[in-house]
């Protein structure tokens, strides 16, 4: 146990090499865009059959936000798809612990999976709003002080603005 090696990787997370990729999925468990739609499209339906049954087996009303869960990786070139709940972001209300939270837990199940390498998104820095600067300082905050038997987490940033922010903060 103990804290992982970080690396920056600028690119698709659906090309990454890893133990476990994860997925900055939503409650239902059952796919939408952003990289939630990559990983389900380059995964095939694999993935989503194991999302469903996890929907009927254990997860019903959905998969609560900050909460994380483990699938096959279908055809991607993983073991396993971690699936976590980021926050939508919010001006009224401080949701940084949930959002910290996708981050312990993940790695919580990568252990649980045995995953040694791990490839993160920037969690709800899309669709679900979150500035960019602040989703960095929150996911490298957390990884940093994980004690945990994964050693290597890459974070996967598709643009210039998302690897700049990351690159700030792991400094
Ligand atoms: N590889 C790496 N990063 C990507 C990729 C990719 N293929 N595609 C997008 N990004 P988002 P969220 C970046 O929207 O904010 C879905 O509908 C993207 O530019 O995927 O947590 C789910 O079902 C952004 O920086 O996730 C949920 O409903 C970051 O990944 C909702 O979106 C995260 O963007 C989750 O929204």
């Amino acid at each position: 146990m103990g804290t992982p090696d970080i690396v920056l990787v600028r690119g698709d997370i659906t090309d990454q090499h890893a133990d476990a990729i994860v997925n900055a999925a939503n409650s239902s468990l059952l796919g939408g865009g952003g990289v939630d739609g990559a990983i389900h499209r380059r995964g095939g339906p694999e993935i989503l059959a194991a999302c469903r049954a996890l929907r009927a087996s254990h997860y019903g009303k959905g998969l609560a936000t900050g909460r994380a869960v483990a699938t096959t990786a279908g055809r991607l070139h993983a073991e396993h798809v971690i699936h976590t709940v980021g926050p939508v972001f919010s001006r009224e209300e401080d949701r940084s612990e949930l959002l910290a939270s996708c981050y312990r837990e993940s790695l919580r199940v990568a252990d649980e999976v045995g995953a040694r390498t791990v490839a993160f998104p920037a969690v709800s820095a899309g669709i679900y709003g979150w500035p960019m600067d602040d989703a960095a300082r929150i996911a490298i905050g957390t990884v940093r002080a994980a004690d945990t038997s994964v050693t290597r987490v890459s974070f996967v940033l598709f643009d210039e603005q998302a690897y700049a922010a990351f690159a700030t903060h792991l400094d």
